[in-house]
């Protein structure tokens, strides 16, 4: 691409009121989810941006490596490993964590894949899938209050109605839903909700090794995502985790990942990890979800779109 129309172009979209107001929006929501998860007693930790240890994800991206010193580091895809090791030395912690994940260019028409993107990544000793749930609900509900109500204006400029959703979230089995509405059910009901709802009980098939299985279903994991309704798709992913070294080992063997790459786990949790469970919140998606944004670009003033080039 010729530099002038990187220029021009970066220029376009950060003169765009939207986008203005969409940097302004995420500014609030960030200071409202750090102070929600610090009144709840969770400790703010610096984020990790390179590690030899990181997130394998369940779908391919594109995997650059530092060499450094003879060690080979990866950059943070998700700060999972840390959030265990550190929830085990100090409880409940959170994070804003940046993650670069190089999709591959198909992921451009979701609307909603950025190649680096921040979430807020959350984890407690010794807590529960439910209990991480409820905090979430609460948290949706204080924050669109708040938005309706210091937002007011910003969300009438960008002619977005946010409904404030009543509690308990409506939940979905994965299998459950997966068996009324075919493959795509996720988008389907996406499609169809007006507030926020939970798909829980996913398939070892579908997620990383990291998260727990079911103790009286196999193969049927304790975690869980949150979609957005009015098609704004996936928000957050987490869940109860796999703290025991030969748990963890048999995971991976079942994955079909190898040892090596996460000895470093390995070696962690033979010393002893604590169970603990979490999830993290990607504030693109949020912010694209408060705001009503067709496109997650719109949500960040330097956005990295799969397959396209960017300053
Ligand atoms: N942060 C997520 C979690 O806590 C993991 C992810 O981003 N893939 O489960």
């Amino acid at each position: 691409m010729n530099d002038n129309l990187l220029v021009d172009s970066l220029q376009q979209h950060l003169e765009d009121k939207r986008v203005q107001k969409a940097i302004e929006v995420q500014s609030d929501i960030r200071a409202y989810l750090g102070e929600f998860f610090r009144k709840h007693g969770f400790i703010e930790v610096p984020p990790v941006i390179i590690s030899p240890i990181t997130d394998p994800l369940n779908h391919p991206v594109l995997d650059p490596s530092i060499d450094y010193y003879g060690m080979k580091y990866g950059l943070t895809k998700s700060m999972i490993f840390h959030k265990q090791i550190l929830a085990k030395e100090l409880g409940s912690i959170f994070t804003f964590s940046p993650n670069i994940r190089l999709e591959t260019p198909e992921k451009e028409k979701t609307g909603r894949h950025l190649s680096e993107f921040t979430q807020i990544d959350v984890e407690k000793r010794g807590a529960s899938r439910e209990e991480m749930m409820g905090l979430v609900e609460d948290l949706m509900v204080g924050l669109t209050q708040h938005m309706n109500s210091e937002r007011a204006s910003d969300l009438k400029f960008l002619r977005r109605k946010l409904n404030v959703p009543s509690r308990p979230f409506k939940k979905f089995r994965f299998l459950d839903a997966e068996k009324e509405y075919g493959k795509d059910f996720e988008s389907i009901l996406s499609g169809r909700m007006k507030d926020p709802f939970w798909i829980i009980d996913i398939p070892l098939e579908n997620r990383e090794f990291y998260d727990r299985e079911s103790d009286s279903e196999p193969g049927i994991l304790e975690d869980m995502d949150l979609i957005y309704p009015e098609g704004f798709g996936e928000g957050l992913s987490g869940g109860e985790r796999e703290f025991l070294e030969e748990r963890i080992r048999e995971r991976i063997k079942r994955k079909g990942q190898s040892e090596e790459q996460f000895k470093w786990i390995l070696a962690y949790s033979s010393k002893g990890l604590a169970p603990s469970a979490g999830f993290g919140i990607g504030i693109e998606r949020l912010t694209r979800y408060i705001c009503g944004l067709q496109r997650i670009e719109d949500t960040h003033p330097f956005p990295k779109i799969p397959g396209k080039l960017s300053l």
